[in-house]
C-alpha cells in the first residue's frame, strides 16, 4: 500500500470511528521511518499547535508493550476548552493520561538542544489531559503503526499557564482520579527523567528527521505520566499536578 493509501485508511478510521487492523499484520516490512512519512502526509494542510510525545514513560511502553518514544502533531481543532464535555462518540475507544504541558517563548532547532535549552526557551508551563484514541483494534501496534495513527492523538486539554521559574518539573507529584478515585501517581521524572529532556529529545529527533524544529508560542505535551485510563460517557477525570494546578474533563 502506498504512504497516501496508509494514511487515507487512518483518516477514514477516524473520521468513521471505526477501528483497522494494524498495517503491520499483514507487512511486516511496515518499519518506523514509513510510519513517520505517513504522518508526515497526514499533517500536511491541518492547523499545528503543536507536538506531542509519545511513551516517554516505562509505564506508558509497558502498558502498550512498544519500548521507543515516538512523537506525533498537535491538531490545532483538538483542542478542548476548559468545563467542555466532551461525548465519548466522537472517538473509538478512548483512555486519558495525565501530561506534563510545555508553552515555548522561542524557537528550539538544532541537533544538540538540552534540557537546559528547553527550560531557556520555556515560556510557560500547564497541567494537560490527553485524550487518546486508538485507530487500531484493541490498541494492538507497532512502533510503525502507532507513528502513523499520530501516536494515538485525540483529544488534549491544557490547563491554565504558569511560569515555569522557579518550578521543579521533575519533583511535581502528579494524581489522576476517575470519578472520585485515585487511579494513579507519578512524579514529572517519570518522563524521560525530566520533562523539558523529553521536549529536548523532541527537538534533536525533528532535527534528524529534516523538520523545521519546534517554533515559539507552539505547545507541546511531554507524554503520559501514567498509564492511560479508559473513559466512558459519565466519568469525569481529574489531573492534579501540585504547582500546576487540577484540571477536569467530564464526558457525555
Ligand atoms: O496509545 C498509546 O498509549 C500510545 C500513545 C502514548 C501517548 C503518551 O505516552 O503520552
Ligand atoms: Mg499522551
Amino acid at each position: 500500500m502506498t504512504i497516501s493509501g496508509i494514511a487515507a485508511r487512518l483518516d477514514t478510521a477516524r473520521r468513521e470511528r471505526s477501528a483497522i487492523a494494524p498495517f503491520s499484520d499483514t507487512d511486516p516490512s511496515f518499519e518506523l521511518e514509513l510510519g513517520y512519512r505517513v504522518q508526515h502526509h497526514r499533517r500536511q494542510g491541518r492547523p499545528l499547535a503543536g507536538w506531542k510525545l509519545g511513551l516517554t514513560a516505562h509505564v506508558k511502553q509497558r502498558q502498550v508493550g512498544v519500548d521507543t518514544p515516538l512523537y506525533g502533531f498537535l491538531d490545532a481543532a483538538d483542542g478542548l476548552n476548559l468545563g467542555q464535555p466532551l461525548p465519548i462518540d466522537t472517538l473509538i475507544a478512548p483512555r486519558a493520561e495525565p501530561e506534563i504541558v510545555f508553552v515555548l517563548g522561542d524557537d528550539l532547532a538544532g541537533p544538540h538542544i538540552t534540557t537546559a535549552d528547553v527550560l531557556t526557551a520555556t515560556a510557560a508551563v500547564a497541567a494537560g489531559i490527553e485524550i487518546i484514541d486508538s485507530r487500531y483494534e484493541d490498541y494492538r501496534f507497532t512502533a510503525a503503526d502507532l507513528a502513523a495513527d499520530n501516536v494515538s492523538a485525540g483529544r488534549y486539554l491544557v490547563g491554565p499557564p504558569q511560569l515555569p521559574q522557579g518550578l521543579e518539573l521533575d519533583l511535581l507529584g502528579a494524581v489522576l482520579s476517575k470519578n472520585g478515585d485515585v487511579i494513579a501517581t507519578a512524579a514529572g521524572a517519570a518522563v524521560m527523567g525530566h520533562p523539558a529532556a523529553a521536549v529536548a529529545w523532541l527537538a534533536r529527533r525533528l532535527h534528524a528527521d529534516g523538520e523545521a524544529g519546534l517554533r515559539c508560542g507552539q505547545v507541546i505535551f511531554a507524554g503520559g505520566l501514567t498509564a492511560a485510563v479508559p473513559v466512558a460517557a459519565g466519568d469525569t477525570i481529574t489531573v492534579d499536578i501540585g504547582q500546576l494546578g487540577r484540571i477536569t474533563q467530564s464526558f457525555t
